[in-house]
């Protein structure tokens, strides 16, 4: 396995590319020791993994969630990487979990090798994930992408839960996260009927913080933006600031004010906080420690 930190490494034409070029393009490594996904680091801070099964679009099988898991394990140990962005291609984010994988299965191979357990890895990570959707995000594929922190898309994306239509439900968190953004009537029509939804829509109704015009290469480099900009921010600024936005996931309005309060106080504990407002006050930019 080849360590991230190398993969991370601009190639040399990287000084003398027009500014005008995507940066994506200056910088993508084009080594991987995965199979089923790409994973770089196209900018300071930045660990991008790409879905790359193209032919299936980017069917979510079990081999592919092996290697996803592995490379945010990675990523997530790496103190050179501050927030992740996950993709796929123009054509497909993702069409769900493999359905050929998964039709052969008799329940005592599912229950015993904990079949598609390892789907929620994604959600215990401490660092910033950014989905960047465009295509298809369908069943599986729409799960993965809402399980992200931040959810940007194209506005032509294509988003669904079709499982309806191959006798079964969603079993990733679509019908709870789906119904937080959209209300129950909505979410009830979408799960219930299998009709799909447009990127615009996933924007209009809050599941998508930004709908892009464009394909692929724009979403891209807007969540590449953002994931940037978070990463040049205080590390630990940016795990409490994740923390307590999920904790509203969970709790009331008055434990959520009052765990925040909580958090924001022990902040004072850290070196950032320090460096962050004398830097304010001498106005100079912030040396951040991450401690
Ligand atoms: N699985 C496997 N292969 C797939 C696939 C999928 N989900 N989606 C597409 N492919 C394959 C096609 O079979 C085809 O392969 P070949 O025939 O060329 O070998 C290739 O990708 C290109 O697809 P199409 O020829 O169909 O392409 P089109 O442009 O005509 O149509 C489409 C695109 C996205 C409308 C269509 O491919 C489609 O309807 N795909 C299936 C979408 C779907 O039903 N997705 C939901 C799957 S169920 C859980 C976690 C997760 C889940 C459940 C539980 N737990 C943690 C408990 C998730 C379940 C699901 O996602």
């Amino acid at each position: 396995m080849i360590p991230l930190r190398l993969l991370s490494r601009p190639v040399t034409a990287v000084s003398a590319a027009p500014r005008s070029l995507p940066r994506l393009v200056r910088f993508q490594s084009t080594s991987s020791s995965y199979d089923n996904i790409i994973v770089s680091s196209p900018r300071p801070g930045v660990g991008l993994i790409t879905l790359n099964r193209p032919r299936a679009l980017n069917a979510l099988s079990s081999a592919l969630f092996v290697e996803l898991n592995d490379a945010l394990k990675k990523y997530e140990e790496d103190n050179d990487i501050g927030a992740i962005v996950l993709t796929g291609n123009d054509k497909a984010f993702a069409a769900g979990a493999d359905i050929k994988e998964m039709a052969p299965l008799t329940f005592s191979e599912a229950y015993v090798n904990n079949f598609i357990a390892p789907w929620s890895y994604l959600t215990s990570l401490r660092k910033p994930i950014i989905s960047a959707v465009s295509g298809h995000a369908l069943g599986g594929g729409c799960e993965l992408a809402m399980m992200c922190d931040i959810l940007y898309c194209t506005k032509t994306a294509n988003f669904g839960q079709p499982e309806i239509k191959l006798g079964t439900i969603p079993g990733a968190g679509g019908s709870q996260r789906l119904t937080a953004a959209f209300g129950k009537s909505k979410a009830m029509e979408i799960i219930l009927t299998g009709n799909n939804f447009s990127g615009e829509d996933a924007e209009k109704y809050g599941l998508a913080a930004k709908a892009f015009d464009g394909g692929h290469k724009e979403v891209l480099e807007g969540a590449l933006d953002t994931a940037e900009k978070i990463a040049s921010y205080s590390r630990v600024a940016v795990i409490a600031g994740k923390e307590v936005v999920n904790k509203s996931q969970d709790l009331g309005i008055r434990e959520g004010v009052e765990y925040e309060r909580r958090i924001f106080h022990s902040l004072f504990g850290s070196q950032d906080q320090k460096i962050g407002m004398k830097a304010f006050a001498d106005k100079k930019k912030p040396e951040w420690t991450n401690s």
